[in-house]
């Protein structure tokens, strides 16, 4: 739809940005943190650890002052389980509860609101061991956590996520370290499904507890989110993109919104002996969960062909590159759209559509937890970054959120991730996506000082000008 006038973004609008504790903080075994699952998996050949990550644990008070220069008015980031409760359950860590602490209270300070994500793939090692979300007794360990935050934080806290990534966890877990087949398992759909459950309960349950305990919070998940495309318009392929858009996207918001699970996710399941248990109360837990918002994370669409039933499921595939589903989609590449560096495909457009689709679905409040632009940024010698490919990334997305805000979505927010160069999901420091350059390289930690990129200035800018000056 072409429109004459461009709505312009609210005036509370939530400019900031995004990270995550096991990917930022560094700092991983101290001060009484115990491990998560992601300081003893097998790291990726070629890249580092997370001892030190960006370090933001020493130096979250020269961050946050670098976000309130571009003129934040929200950070995202998520909170270690495992700095707070080192083993995941029992005892709380005193000086984990006192980090948080300093860092929303640093935020506060610069009228920076905190965006709190619950879960961002780290669960405790101790649980790990236990079976993580395998383990029935997953939810109650989540809801207990779930709980602390809130005694702890919710005086402060208003805007809260879940758990991040939850349908990247069930459909490609082993790339980012996370999900657990138990030896012996003879069902592998069934029990992936059945961790997702519990994972589906968990957050039902905290969502409903944060509304008991914290009335004036607002609480919702953070998925990944990637409408899906067909390759033609053979009904072939429009039926394979609503499979996937089903097993993809529409699983997740329709469990947090409606508490029922997708009809033809549950069809697939059924068909192949995989529909997950019941305890009771679950159903009761699952219709009582009421998201306030929908946070979710963007980076591009997907585009799907019927399945000719040759594809081979493929766990290993990462965030955005589905492989197939053998009698439900085939991927395939979208000719129209460019990659990055790291091959990922690049769909501004598609952002909008995707927006416009969820809000006719859920009709709630959006707030964009992730959007940005992986790349091997290089320091000049006179100390600057010229990522002009990320600012032209960064302005083509957010004048889709602006055109959606016109169709009439309601967004409440937009934190790309993020915030300060980090460590890679799966690879390593050398994939950078933040505002502010940090220097350090895969193995060698140099002086870990920070950068303003172009992408700084240009995005101080924008918040300026409440996004009309992109
Ligand atoms: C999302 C995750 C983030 C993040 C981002 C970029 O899936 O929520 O944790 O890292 O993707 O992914 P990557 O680091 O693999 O490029």
């Amino acid at each position: 739809m072409l429109h004459k006038n461009l709505k312009p973004f609210p005036q509370t609008f939530l400019w900031g940005a995004s990270t995550s504790a096991y990917q930022v903080e560094g700092a991983n075994l101290i001060d009484g943190k115990g491990p998560s699952c992601q300081d003893v998996k097998q790291v990726p050949e070629g890249t580092s650890d997370l001892t030190v990550c960006a370090d933001h644990y020493h130096r979250y008070k020269e961050d946050i002052a670098l976000m309130a220069e571009m003129g934040f008015k929200a950070y995202r980031f998520s909170i270690s389980w495992s700095r707070i409760l080192p083993e995941g359950t029992g005892d709380v860590n005193p000086k984990g509860i006192e980090f948080y602490n300093n860092l929303i209270n640093e935020c506060l300070s610069h009228n920076i609101q905190p965006i709190i994500t619950m879960f961002h793939f780290d669960m405790p090692a101790k649980l790990d061991e236990r079976g993580s979300w395998s383990n029935r007794e997953s939810v109650d360990w989540f809801v207990n956590f779930a709980r602390i935050l809130f005694e702890n934080y919710g005086d402060r806290v208003k805007y809260w996520l879940t758990i991040n990534e939850q349908n990247v966890l069930t459909l490609s877990g082993p790339v980012i370290g996370t999900l657990h087949i138990p030896e012996g398992c003879t069902n592998e759909l069934k029990e992936i499904y059945q961790q997702n459950h519990h994972m589906l309960v968990a957050q039902a349950k905290a969502m409903a507890l944060c509304h008991e305990l914290l009335p004036d919070a607002k609480i919702g998940p953070a998925p990944n989110i990637s409408l899906v495309y067909p390759a033609s318009c053979k009904p072939e392929d429009v039926q394979a993109a609503q499979n996937f858009n089903a097993l993809r996207n529409w699983l997740y918001l329709d469990m947090s919104v409606y508490g029922v699970y997708n009809n033809l996710v549950w069809a697939y399941l059924e068909e192949h002996d995989a529909c997950p248990e019941f305890m009771p109360g679950d159903e009761e837990a699952l219709k009582s969960g009421h998201p306030d918002f929908i946070g979710f994370n963007y980076y591009n669409t997907a585009t799907v062909a019927a399945s000719d039933g040759t594809e081979i499921s493929d766990v290993h595939a990462d965030q955005q590159n589905a492989q197939g589903i053998a009698g439900l989609y085939r991927a395939f590449r979208n000719p129209n759209l460019p990659k990055t560096e790291f091959g990922w495909e690049i769909d501004p457009m598609g952002f909008r559509a995707t927006i416009r689709e969820m809000y006719s679905r859920y009709r709630l409040p959006m707030i964009v937890t992730e959007n940005g632009l992986g790349a091997y940024d290089k320091l000049t010698e006179d100390g600057k970054v010229h990522d002009s490919y990320r600012i032209k990334y960064l302005r083509d997305h957010i004048e889709q959120v602006q055109l959606a805000i016109t169709d009439g979505c309601e967004m409440l927010g937009y934190c790309p991730w993020s915030a300060l160069d980090l460590i890679s999901t799966h690879e390593g420091m050398v994939k950078r996506y933040g505002f502010i350059y940090v220097d350090r390289d895969e193995f060698d930690l140099k002086t870990l000082d920070r950068y303003r990129k172009d992408s700084f200035y240009w995005y101080k800018k924008v918040i300026a000008s409440n996004g009309s000056d992109l």
